[in-house]
């Protein structure tokens, strides 16, 4: 039995948008593992419902299943120790958790503000009341009125990557010469962006994103040969 994955679909099939499972996603390339990706939607809860879980991603490798991205980063970490490390070893793991949150905390939320409502644009017909529903409550707002303003917003977002852009300026991956689990927790943000809106949230002159241009890039284009804007 190999392995599987569920992973967030919009109304095209093809289109997986979903940030926490593109960090799952470059993480299985890097361990240079195969998964069969099964298109899920929120509607489609009752599949992962054996799992005792609601949410995407969830990785079954040979009839377990693993939930929750850090979870199953460091299952992958675990059971494959003899592939390339996610972590880098020693401080690595600990380190890359603080990625994590913020990336949950800060970064994510940021980037909500400017693709919420593309997102609901490309649901399926099937997972549009629930999204709307779900996410006004979350955000207090219409999804309308939560993206009106994004043009307005964009330097002050650009602005709060700085810290990411002078690292990605002096080094080309956050994980050094190559990239490890933070780039791909980091990454998977602008992946959502990139595979939902065709608002472009960075400078092609950025730092920044020329370092999510490698990342587009590797593993022979995995990433960049997905349905995309930007
Ligand atoms: N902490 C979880 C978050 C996963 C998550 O929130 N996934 C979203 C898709 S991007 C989801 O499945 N949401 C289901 C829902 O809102 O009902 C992780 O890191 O895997």
């Amino acid at each position: 039995m190999g392995m599987k994955l569920y992973d967030l679909a919009g109304a095209e099939s093809e289109r997986r948008f979903s940030p926490f499972c593109w960090r799952i996603k470059m993480a299985l390339a890097h361990k240079g593992l195969q998964a069969e990706t099964i298109p899920w939607r929120f509607s489609d809860k009752p599949l992962i419902a054996q799992y005792k879980w609601e949410r995407v991603p969830v990785l079954v490798d040979d009839g377990r299943g693993v939930v929750d991205s850090w979870t199953i980063a460091n299952y992958l970490e675990d059971s494959y120790g003899g592939r390339p490390s996610l972590f880098g070893g020693g401080a690595g793991r600990p380190l890359a958790r603080f990625y994590n949150q913020w990336a949950d905390a800060v970064l994510q939320p940021g980037i909500s503000r400017f693709v919420m409502l593309d997102v609901y644009n490309h649901l399926d017909s099937r997972d549009r009341e629930y999204f709307r529903t779900s996410r006004e409550a979350r955000i207090g707002t219409s999804l309308e009125a939560y993206s009106a303003d994004r043009d307005s917003r964009l330097a002050a977002f650009r602005q709060s990557l700085e810290p990411l852009r002078q690292t990605l300026a002096a080094q080309p991956f956050l994980g050094g010469e190559s990239p490890l689990y933070p780039d791909y927790i980091v990454f998977g943000g602008f992946q959502w962006a990139r595979s939902i809106s065709s608002f472009v949230l960075l400078e092609a002159a950025d730092p920044v994103n020329a370092w999510r241009e490698r990342l587009l890039h590797r593993f022979d284009d995995f990433a960049h040969a997905t349905p995309g804007y930007w």
